[in-house]
């Protein structure tokens, strides 16, 4: 009997080590432990042993079943790790590969210099405001002074809406001042961002989609020093102290007087270059005093009040400061182009 233990001992030992995988493992548990297997065999044919018999091979067969029991036990954490270990590896993430990168965005040029000059005008005390870009017919032309077949419609060509004929895609940003002067009323200081569109033949200097920036200032007592002194201010904060600006009388049917605005080339200092086609001067915007009527569209009491009104082409100032060549570049959507801001 105690030979028939030590070689179940042996054999179990031998087998359970050699053992690769959980299932074998639960095999191997079934032969030697389970109810019909071999260890159990033995302890039951210890009952017809002699006394003396019993107490010797009693305490050895209980101690190959404990040492079995621990065997099994130990391998099964073995193989147990053995399989998580190879999962892992499986699943495992190289920590040190390097990353798919992730492309991030920044602000559009054109937004760059709007931000900045919406600092600028609120550091004054201006609201920023916005407008319909898709504008009514009385809004964009009739309310800024220039009824239905007045000529200085045919200065700013629009998209037209099919079936819809009183709406227009705005031509600038002016019909906000109406738009602000009826639901804030005098005083008012306001400027207005944004997208304008016109029936363009395109070039290097025109697009069908672009930016302007109007500004306005409503009080009493307003006069064109004031515009002066606020253009000046504008130029000096977009292109150095000592930048000077010349204004000369230009016709818009919104303002009386009406100027267009140059600013003294900040390239050659007014010496003339490529940028400024040797004229030393550069033309960024238009401005004059608010006419009457358009107070009285914006229901202004212009007896009491007055104001003056400027729309800078906030695309030029763009072009300008980026020395950017065509227009077209800036609403291409062309990621070479734009990367480079
Ligand atoms: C106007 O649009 C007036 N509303 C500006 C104004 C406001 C005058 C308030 C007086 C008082 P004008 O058509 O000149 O004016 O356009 C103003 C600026 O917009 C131009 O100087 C130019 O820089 C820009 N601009 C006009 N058309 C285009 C275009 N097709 N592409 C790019 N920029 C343009």
């Amino acid at each position: 009997m105690k030979e028939k233990l030590q070689n179940l001992k042996d054999s179990a030992n031998k087998e359970i080590l050699g053992c690769r995988n959980l299932d074998s493992l639960r095999e191997l548990e079934i032969k030697y432990l389970g109810r019909k297997g071999e260890l159990t065999q033995v302890l039951r044919g210890l009952g017809g042993l002699s006394i003396e018999e019993k107490k010797e091979t009693g305490p050895l067969a209980n101690e190959v079943k404990i040492f079995i029991t621990k065997l099994l036990a130990e391998k099964e954490r073995g193989l147990q790790d053995e399989s998580f270990k190879e999962e892992l590896g499986k699943e495992a993430v190289d920590i040190t590969e390097p990353g798919r990168g992730r492309e991030f965005g920044h602000l559009h040029p054109n937004t760059t210099i709007q931000y900045g000059l919406e600092d600028f005008f609120k550091s004054l005390g201006f609201m920023v405001l916005d407008g319909p870009e898709l504008e009514s017919d009385f809004y964009n032309f009739t309310a800024v002074n220039i009824p239905p077949g007045h000529p200085a419609r045919d200065m700013q060509d629009t998209f037209y809406i099919n079936g819809h004929p009183d709406w227009v895609m705005r031509t600038h940003t002016s019909p906000v001042q109406v738009r602000a002067m009826e639901k804030y009323g005098a005083p008012l200081r306001m400027i207005v961002p944004g997208k304008c569109f016109r029936n363009e033949n395109t070039d290097v200097r025109h697009e069908h989609t672009f930016y302007q920036l109007e500004g306005v200032m409503i009080d009493k007592n307003i006069s064109f020093n004031h515009l002066k002194g606020m253009v000046e201010a504008v130029a000096r904060y977009l292109y150095g102290d000592d930048t000077k600006v010349r204004l000369r009388p230009k016709f818009y049917p919104f303002v009386e007087p009406g100027v267009n605005g140059e600013v003294s080339c900040f390239l050659c200092k007014g010496k003339g270059c490529r940028l400024c086609k040797n004229t030393g001067w550069l033309e960024i915007f238009g401005a004059g005093m608010i006419h009457p009527n358009v107070l009285k569209a914006g229901k202004i009491d212009y007896k009491k009040y007055r104001g003056f009104a400027f729309g800078f082409g906030l695309t030029r100032l763009v072009m300008l400061k980026y020395d950017i060549e065509d227009v077209r570049l800036l609403e291409s959507g062309d990621l070479r182009f734009l990367r480079q801001f």
